[in-house]
């Protein structure tokens, strides 16, 4: 909890970040984040609820990539895909939990554990940590910070829902901004084929504010997915905004990554039960930035490979605020 009355959660299972609660002008608290609150939920958590996700975020074509010459065959967990690491990706595991402080007060929670080959599938063993950060004006930083002992993969997320609304409405009421001007093409299995299709007037096109609802209704209209679903080219970070008119609250995302994914919970089931209800699509956002889907096996999506011996920090901030 910070100096104003905000204050982060956080679970050990998944490095799930669980609450975002703002103290709010009117002296009340209201958490932003969509989550569950029977814990043992997670366990079995399909839509990666508030989860880390590693240790590489997006699809991964076959669950196949080359590293070194050397070509490695991953768990796959979409059909022939590995979706978010796979089946003992990041968000299942368990993680060792500590509370750090700093002299100024900053609140700082972070999670370890070791991962290694023959667990993922992922080559060499990795130490990783995760730690959130709650500033003393709200800002969370999440650092993700890795190190392994052989060449391997490397491009976390952090996959929690926001929900902006004061009651249980879904989040068609927003408002989204980007400037991104390029989104991943996809194949038939949902994973990039290596097309980055230009933005340009069109359903993808969030150069000014547009209502989230909208979004989602053109991208139905011309048969493009049941909803946002789909990985944005950020050169300069992720640079989204959402923005809640009703509840006059701003969600800005930057981070130090070419990619983000914008989710908006297409095929949410109501067998989730949520702080915001029984489970249906559109119940939260998701902004996760990370390094391009599928780079690994495309040419110029940028590079998710980490060195051996080399210790790689990567952050994502997430800023509500009062205010539209
Ligand atoms: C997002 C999407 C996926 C998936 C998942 C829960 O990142 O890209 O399609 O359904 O999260």
């Amino acid at each position: 909890m910070n100096k104003r009355g905000s204050s982060i959660s956080v679970l050990d299972f998944g490095a799930t970040w669980y609450e975002y609660r703002l103290a709010r002008h009117d002296q009340t608290t209201q958490n932003v984040l969509l989550n569950e609150p029977d814990i043992a939920h997670y366990l079995n958590n399909p839509f990666y609820l508030g989860a880390t996700i590693g240790r590489v975020t997006g699809r991964i074509k076959n669950g196949r990539f080359t590293l070194g010459g050397k070509q490695f065959q991953l768990q796959q967990n979409e059909g022939a895909t590995t979706l978010h690491g796979g089946p003992h990706g990041f968000a299942y595991l368990q993680w060792e939990g500590t509370i750090l402080s700093t002299d100024e007060g900053d609140n700082y929670l972070q999670f370890s554990r070791q991962v290694d080959q023959s667990l993922d599938g992922f080559p060499g063993t990795m130490t990783v940590t995760v730690t959130y950060s709650l500033s003393e004006d709200d800002i969370v930083d999440i650092t993700y910070q890795a190190i392994c002992d052989t060449d391997t993969l490397f491009s976390p997320t952090c996959h929690a829902y926001f929900n902006l609304n004061k009651d249980n409405q879904d989040i068609r009421n927003h408002d989204i901004k980007s400037n991104a001007q390029f989104v991943e093409a996809l194949d038939e299995e949902h994973v990039p084929n290596g097309i980055l299709a230009p933005i340009d007037n069109d359903m993808y096109d969030y150069r000014n504010f547009k209502n989230v609802g909208q979004a989602i209704k053109s991208i139905i209209d011309s048969n493009h997915g049941a909803g946002i679903d789909d990985t944005f080219l950020t050169p300069a970070g992720a640079d989204v905004t959402i923005r809640d008119q009703e509840s006059n609250l701003t969600l800005q995302t930057t981070a130090d990554r070419n990619g983000v994914t914008i989710f908006t919970a297409n095929g949410f089931t109501p067998t989730m039960q949520t702080n915001k209800g029984a489970g249906k699509p559109f119940l939260g956002i998701a902004v996760e930035p990370h390094i391009l889907s599928n780079a690994i096996n495309l040419e110029g999506f940028g590079n998710m490979i980490l060195k051996a011996g080399v210790n790689q920090t990567y952050h994502a901030r997430y800023h509500v605020s009062e205010g539209v």
